[in-house]
């Protein structure tokens, strides 16, 4: 069997050992070396040549749970089953990551951190848990992870997603008709949805004023779902408190761009979630062997939806 790697960044060495390992008697070629015909494709915003060269495959993989990059290549073969990473060790991290930005806001830590360097004593008086609403935009493998790990504390726990869902402790929301409603009841919103033609620029103005008053917006989805210009203003005028980013449109974020000093925004670069090579290959490798037995995998994307 022949697979092609173009893996992020610069790992192409663990992804290489560990599909080596993974896959026995698989011939990979790290790319820009391509083989003739290789079997599979394992790749993460693959340059508009590589499909040119590589031919047919059996199925691409995409290293990473968001396929917006791939989708966007004009060359990318028509046909061919696209197959998404699902978790492989992301809900945890996604999990972490949001659960912190939580009860960071919840339990005031920035206030009281700005109370200790002035050296004043003074107890805030507490957030209401039922007035602290949780809502995750996007409830798919991260949104209910997310959502698993919140419940415990006991916040009144939304999600927004084209399906309608049944979640013990969640309210679902479903559609366009239905999203007011949840924004309403969102003091923290939690965006996980897919970059798609239907969810780009959906945090414009007109959804962030829905909002209830001192809303905190939490992205780890990313940066093309939220209006930047928007969010500046929203927060400026005080009608959200504070953002959580870690996705943008553009990335590296810009040096000159407003995010990077608003006082109410605190960021990361793109690691709410990394992808781990070994848990990644494990169940790549895995998703081979089942589609070599001419068995069905999970995980295809469906390109008409956008994910
Ligand atoms: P899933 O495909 O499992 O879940 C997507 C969810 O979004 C589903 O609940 C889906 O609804 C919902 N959805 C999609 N389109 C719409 C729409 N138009 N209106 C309402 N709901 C919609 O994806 P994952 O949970 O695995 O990942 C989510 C995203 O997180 C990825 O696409 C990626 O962009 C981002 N991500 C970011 C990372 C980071 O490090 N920052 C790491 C990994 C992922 P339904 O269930 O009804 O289909
Ligand atoms: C992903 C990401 O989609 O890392 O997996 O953003």
């Amino acid at each position: 069997m022949d697979i092609l790697l173009q893996p992020p960044g610069d790992e192409a060495d663990a992804w290489r050992t560990a599909l080596a390992a993974a896959l026995p008697g698989a011939r990979i070629a790290v790319w820009p070396e391509a083989p003739e015909d290789p079997d599979y494709a394992l790749v993460w915003k693959p340059p508009v040549e590589l499909f040119a060269r590589a031919g047919p495959v059996k199925a691409i993989f995409n290293l990473g749970a968001g396929v917006n990059a791939i989708l966007d290549v004009a060359s990318l073969p028509a046909g061919v089953p696209i197959i998404r990473l699902e978790d492989a060790g992301m809900a945890a991290q996604m999990a972490e990551y949001v659960t912190l930005a939580v009860l960071r806001d919840y339990r005031e830590a920035d206030a009281y951190a700005a109370l200790q360097h002035a050296g004043r004593w003074l107890r805030r008086p507490r957030f209401e848990k039922a007035e602290f609403g949780v809502g995750i935009l996007g409830f798919g493998v991260l949104g209910v992870a997310v959502a698993r790990a919140l419940m415990p504390f006991g916040f009144p726990i939304a999600a927004w997603s084209r399906t309608r869902k049944t979640a013990p402790g969640v309210a679902s929301f479903s559609g366009p008709a239905e999203l007011p409603a949840f924004l309403a009841a969102s003091r923290v919103l939690v965006c996980l949805l897919p970059s798609t033609p239907s969810t780009r620029g959906l945090l414009d103005r007109a959804a962030l004023d829905r909002l209830p008053r001192g809303a905190h917006l939490i992205n780890v989805a990313r940066g093309e779902i939220v209006v930047d210009e928007d969010l500046i203003a929203a927060l400026d005028a005080g009608r959200l408190s504070r953002a959580t980013l870690d996705v943008f449109r553009e990335e590296p974020l810009p040096s000159g761009h407003p995010f990077w000093h608003h006082s109410r925004i605190a960021l990361t670069p793109h690691i709410s979630a990394v992808t781990l090579v070994d848990d990644s290959v494990a169940q790549i490798a895995a998703k081979i062997r089942r589609l070599e037995r001419g068995e069905s995998v999970t995980g295809v994307v469906d390109r008409a939806r956008g994910y």
